[in-house]
């Protein structure tokens, strides 16, 4: 998937983006679009936005939906990817081992060999989210260690941090 410019770079790059109902995945599309959207109801299926960005590399973003009967469909999105952003709502402490969970078993998917892929700690901004670090290490290091991917912070709601967010994209893109 994506098309090669006139140099052998690839011009647009499939992102995909994946992660538990209402981790914010919708919120961050939209926000990155610049239309942030005031509410949002549960995706059936999924969104795809480009997301220009004049003289590097244009990204096609696909935001998939994340409820339980959705997920057997995760892996359909799969084919041809070029990066994986996985997003975690860090306020839902409960379902954390169920969101490490499912990313493991994306990452399992043979179509994810060599990916490389962002996660993001989602709702930041709310005064019980879990801190980064924590994050971190629930993750579990080691599990990724054979892989090139990075965590970063975000709020869908202030956008703090979806500009470093792109950044870590591009690098992801770029050197993995
Ligand atoms: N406080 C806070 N709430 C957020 C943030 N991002 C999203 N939300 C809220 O979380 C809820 C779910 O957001 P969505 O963007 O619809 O979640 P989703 O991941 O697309 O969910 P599915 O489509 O079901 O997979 C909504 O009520 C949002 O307003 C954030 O950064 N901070
Ligand atoms: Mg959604």
């Amino acid at each position: 998937m994506g098309s090669v410019n006139s140099r052998g770079h690839k011009a647009e790059a499939q992102v995909v983006m994946m992660g538990l109902d209402s981790a914010g995945k919708t919120m961050i599309l939209y926000k990155l679009k610049g239309n942030p959207l005031v509410e949002t109801s549960p995706t059936v299926g999924f969104n795809v936005e480009p997301l220009e960005s004049p003289g590097r590399v244009s990204l096609i973003l696909w935001d998939v939906g994340g409820q339980p009967q959705l997920r057997a469909t995760w892996k359909d999105y799969l084919e041809g990817i070029d990066i994986l952003v996985y997003v975690l709502d860090s306020t839902d402490e409960a379902r954390l081992p169920e969101a490490v969970a499912e990313l493991q078993e994306v990452l399992e998917d043979p179509n994810m060999a060599g990916v490389p892929f962002l996660v993001l700690a989602n709702k930041q901004e709310a005064p019980d989210a879990l801190p980064l670090l924590e994050i971190r290490n629930r993750l579990g290091l080691e599990r990724f260690q054979d892989r090139c991917w990075e965590l970063r912070a975000c709020s869908a709601l202030t956008g703090q941090g979806l500009q470093e967010a792109l950044q870590s994209l591009r690098h992801l893109l770029r050197s993995c």
